[in-house]
């Protein structure tokens, strides 16, 4: 199918943009701007999951507090100002018109049962550990089928391609008797399933088609693997999740946010172009800022079907042979992006919102909290060495004000970075030291004490994280050095991959402390918001999450390229990853229950009243610890900032304000009102009866 059909083959996910002519969209967008390119499909018959789980931190909650189950719930801020920001609404909840974008006040009135769940709170901020936590559980389970990448706190993207092959190979779905029960509950795109018909009866028939071309078999084996996985998940952690399967990451994730919650939608290659024919254009993922709006206002482009007209000569024509390929190729549902084997996360961060009159006005306020912010960072970075044997390099401060210039401009508090130093006062002091650096910019140095401020978000990340290579010291002595003598300034200098871990010197090295400044990029098509601005660096698309304060997902980042079964602990010197403890609790705690369950039978065991209905999100949170992402150059004088280096789940983690306009950008909307007639009925009927959905 998908191929690469451009006969240019030379682009790959590194390829700058090349021009091929300089029309006056390209040049408006470029100063600055990383523009998408086009990635060469490694096959044609991939087998690709996205997994996102159903009102994730409702869940989590509900699993602390069993009665909640079923109910509606919502999960809101510590900020207890009027009743405290949804972050997370449970499907009952939804079903009374109950928004993430409402606050506690609000969501009672709507729904007077609603119960309301505060966010853990630690050091008078969001403390999310409970969720990554939880978001690794489900991680060890879906790894086990295939190359694992941890998308964000709750979403993951898994190639099942060699798991689908095996399965074609050794028992093709044509040879089955029975049919897995949460199989024949999958909505296939373009299958008949509206009408009267069996549906299921209509399902099984596709899944075990044996006139279907190996792309489709390969894609009902996937239906197969991925329903299995999600009973599993079920019965392991009591978590219901919802999953796209299709030949690539963009069909997929499309895909599973169109019949949620508890359920699973197939793309044959045969449905694409009626999946993405009204789609609308700006709702792509990368195509919320700057380009999409060119398409719109130079092209007259609304959707992905507009798109269709257009052809590969005349999209390089307007945007550059890379970005016109990839648009060409964006229409047509093709996307090489690979899944990475990535469990941890690229980054790590902590932060906080100072909403109206509770906004920092001296520095003592600032130090204050950038103190508890810094600890907690600090915390994680020490876990993730712990566990996982990584250091970070690069400690970023980002906040959050604004002003106006002369020419009525609004100017953003510029982001500021220096090399990481090991141990929470040296973190402490390196960013009040950042802080005061933005600060004298923001304002110019002699005009900072006149004009007063009030900043209203802080946050401190650490980046560019590496594996410690293997025989060098030992951790502990990595601990001795985190008193604040650990000099990351070697840690700097060169490639992460030749950064010895013996090369740390535990000695005051005042060179580490170098502040380099990185002023955001107004003009950047993306529009991230300063707050955000991190490193240049060339990441993949999709971020793991943070995790690993936890502990719990350790294998070493280098050791989880590839699938599961390469994960082997090659460094017999480490401690045991713990995700292979966490992965043989899991299994202790798995009945078995495969093959011909499904989810609505284990909720009919497990959970009886559970009536959840379909229904879509909206957002808002305020609180948030950052995730950001790795990269491999470090003194940038300039930040630009690529989409795909934006770690997803960074933005769950961020202020209200910032996260809608980066999730224009940053990744599809979910789609209202996709549910089909014929799957119009509440997970509720999956739950209570045994007829056909
Ligand atoms: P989502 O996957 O966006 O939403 P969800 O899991 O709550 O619900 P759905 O079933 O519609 O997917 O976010 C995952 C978690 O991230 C969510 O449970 C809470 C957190 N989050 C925030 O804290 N703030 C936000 O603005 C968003 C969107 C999510």
């Amino acid at each position: 199918m998908h191929g690469w059909r451009n006969g240019l083959g030379v682009f790959n996910g590194l390829a700058r943009l090349h021009l091929k002519s300089q029309s006056s969209e390209l040049r408006s967008m470029q100063k600055g701007d990383e523009m998408p390119v086009a990635r060469r499909e490694s096959s044609d018959s991939r087998v690709i999951a996205h997994i996102d789980m159903d009102c994730f931190y409702v869940q989590v909650e509900q699993r602390k507090r069993p009665e909640l189950k079923g109910q509606p719930a919502a999960v809101v801020q510590y900020n207890s100002w009027k009743g405290g920001g949804l972050i997370a609404v449970s499907y009952e909840a939804r079903k009374y018109g109950v928004k993430r974008s409402m606050r506690g006040y609000e969501a009672k009135e709507v729904c007077p049962i609603i119960q309301l769940v505060q966010v853990p709170v630690a050091r008078g901020k969001a403390d999310l550990n409970a969720y990554r936590e939880a978001g690794s559980e489900v991680v060890s389970i879906l790894a086990r089928r295939g190359r694992c990448e941890r998308a964000s706190i709750d979403e993951v993207y898994l190639d099942l391609t060699e798991a689908a092959e095996t399965m074609l190979a050794a028992a093709p779905p044509d040879s089955l008797e029975i049919v897995n029960e949460e199989a024949l509950r999958s909505h296939i795109l373009g299958l008949n399933q509206e009408d009267n018909s069996d549906v299921k009866e209509n399902v099984r028939k596709w899944i075990c088609r044996s006139s279907a071309d190996r792309r489709d078999k390969l894609l009902a084996c996937g239906v197969l693997i991925v329903a299995d996985l999600r009973m599993q998940v079920l019965q392991d952690t009591q978590f219901t999740c919802s999953a796209g399967i299709a030949h690539n990451k963009m069909l997929a994730k499309l895909a599973s946010a169109m019949n949620k919650p508890a359920q699973q939608t197939a793309v044959p290659f045969s449905s694409v172009k009626g999946l993405l024919a009204s789609f609308p254009i700006k709702k792509m993922k990368q195509l919320g800022g700057k380009l999409g709006s060119s398409l719109q206002t130079d092209l007259c482009v609304n959707t992905v079907g507009d798109l269709w007209q257009f052809s590969q000569e005349k999209l390089q024509e307007h945007y550059g042979i890379n970005t016109g390929t990839w648009l060409w190729n964006i229409a047509r549902g093709i996307n090489g992006d690979e899944v990475e084997g990535r469990l941890l996360p690229k980054s790590h961060g902590s932060g906080k919102t100072f909403p109206g009159p509770s906004a920092l006005k001296n520095l003592s306020s600032v130090q204050h909290w950038l103190n508890g912010l810094c600890e907690e960072l600090s915390e994680r970075l020490q876990s993730d060495l712990e566990h996982n044997r990584r250091i970070a390099r690069t400690l970023t401060l980002h906040a959050h004000a604004y002003k106006t210039n002369s020419s009525d401009q609004q100017v953003k508090f510029p982001s500021k970075s220096c090399s990481l130093r090991y141990g929470s006062p040296k973190i402490q002091e390196d960013a009040m030291n950042l802080f005061q650096a933005g600060l004298r910019e923001f304002y110019g140095s002699s005009n900072v004490i006149q004009h007063g401020w009030r900043i209203t978000g802080l946050s401190v990340s650490a980046s560019k994280i590496v594996a410690v290579p293997s025989g060098t010291c030992p951790i502990t002595k990595y601990f001795q050095g985190q008193q604040p003598t650990c000099s990351s300034s070697k840690l700097l200098v060169g490639d992460c991959t030749e950064v010895a871990y013996s090369s740390v010197s535990f000695s005051e090295d005042e060179d580490a402390d170098k502040i380099h400044t990185t002023i955001s990029n107004e003009d950047s098509s993306i529009q991230v918001p300063s707050y955000y601005q991190s490193d240049g660096a060339d990441v993949s698309k999709e971020a793991a999450t943070a995790t690993s304060t936890s502990g719990r997902e350790s294998c070493l980042e280098s050791n989880l390229i590839g699938s599961p079964s390469t994960m082997s602990n090659e460094l017999s010197c480490e401690p045991k990853p713990d995700l292979h403890t966490l992965d043989r609790q899991v299994r202790k705690k798995s009945s078995v229950d495969k093959g011909k369950s499904s989810i609505l039978n284990f909720f009919r065991r497990v959970n009886s009243n559970s009536p959840l209905q379909m229904h879509n999100p909206a957002g808002g949170t305020q609180d948030h610890t950052l995730s950001h992402s790795d990269g491999s150059r470090l003194e940038t004088e300039l930040w630009h900032y690529k989409v795909d280096d934006i770690d997803p789940s960074v933005i769950d983690e961020l202020p209200p304000e910032f996260q809608e306009e980066i999730r224009a950008w940053l990744r599809p909307h979910k789609r209202p009102n996709t549910v089909k007639s014929g799957s119009n009925v509440s997970i509720a009927s999956f739950f209570s009866s045994t007829s056909t959905p």
